[in-house]
């Protein structure tokens, strides 16, 4: 088994070639894709946003940050979407408008989707009302925002006054997350599920299909 502190440092450097090269040879010797998400590849894009934040960073080592950590999750999606058996539900996610950040929406997105979720994966920069036309197109029955910026939080908010008002918000469950989210923010603007996880937002998301929406 490689030495996994080397992923954590390449997603940080911003070394693509060898986090693909790690990863690959992990998985190949039996590693589990879950573990070397949460406990390497999210610790070191934790890591990046510290270093962004007291300027070691700038935006350039984002980016390359971020190239890193897709070519690792490149190889990582498929497995945790083979994970899934018969469809639960029916997801339209999405990061709000404004916000271009998707590394966890996509892992949100496979793991709901390995958990046997049929997921409509709308992109960054989702307006009301794109998520609109597409609970009427799909019959979707969940909602799923993330936000990475406090900036486009308030989006979040606009999203679901807009659902009440187009006459759909009773036909889904709404469920938020991202870096800056909190529970009390989802309670405030009346989302019905907060998860600071991809894994929770699974368990999230099976116990919105169990319960009837409202
Ligand atoms: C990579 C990155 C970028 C990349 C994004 C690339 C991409 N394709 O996503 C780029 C370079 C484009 C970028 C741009 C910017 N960024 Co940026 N970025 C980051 C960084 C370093 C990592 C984000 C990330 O991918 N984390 C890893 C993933 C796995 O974590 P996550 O997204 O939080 O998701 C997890 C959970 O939150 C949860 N989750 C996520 N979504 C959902 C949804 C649901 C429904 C549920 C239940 C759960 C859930 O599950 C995920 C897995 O566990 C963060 C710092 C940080 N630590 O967050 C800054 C950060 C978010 N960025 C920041 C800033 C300021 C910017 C810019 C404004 C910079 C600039 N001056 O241009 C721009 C904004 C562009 C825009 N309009 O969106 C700030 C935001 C500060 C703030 N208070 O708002 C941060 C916090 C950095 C910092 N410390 O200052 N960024």
């Amino acid at each position: 088994m490689p030495d996994l502190q080397q992923l954590y440092d390449a997603v940080v450097n911003g070394d693509y070639k060898a986090a693909h090269a790690i990863t690959e040879r992990a998985l190949a010797e039996g590693a589990d894709p879950l573990t070397l998400v949460n406990q390497y590849m999210v610790p070191a894009m934790d890591e990046v946003g510290r270093r962004f934040e007291c300027s070691e960073y700038f935006v350039p080592e984002l980016l390359i940050s971020a190239r890193a950590m897709k070519a690792s999750l490149e190889l990582i999606r498929p497995l945790l979407v083979a994970r899934g058996d018969k469809p639960v539900g029916r997801v339209a996610i999405g990061t709000v408008k404004g916000d271009l950040h998707d590394i966890g929406k996509n892992l949100v997105a496979s793991l709901l989707e390995g958990g046997g979720f049929e997921v409509i994966d709308l992109g960054v920069n989702v307006s009301p009302e794109k998520f609109i036309a597409t609970i009427k197109e799909s019959q979707a029955n969940i909602v799923a925002m993330s936000a990475l910026l406090t900036t486009t939080m308030p989006s979040m908010k606009t999203t679901i006054d807009a659902l009440q008002q187009a006459g759909v918000r009773d036909q889904v469950k709404v469920l938020i997350g991202g870096a800056p989210i909190t529970q009390k923010y989802a309670d405030e603007i009346g989302a019905d599920g907060y998860s600071e996880s991809a894994v929770g937002a699974v368990a999230l998301a099976k116990k919105a299909v169990a319960a009837p929406v409202a």
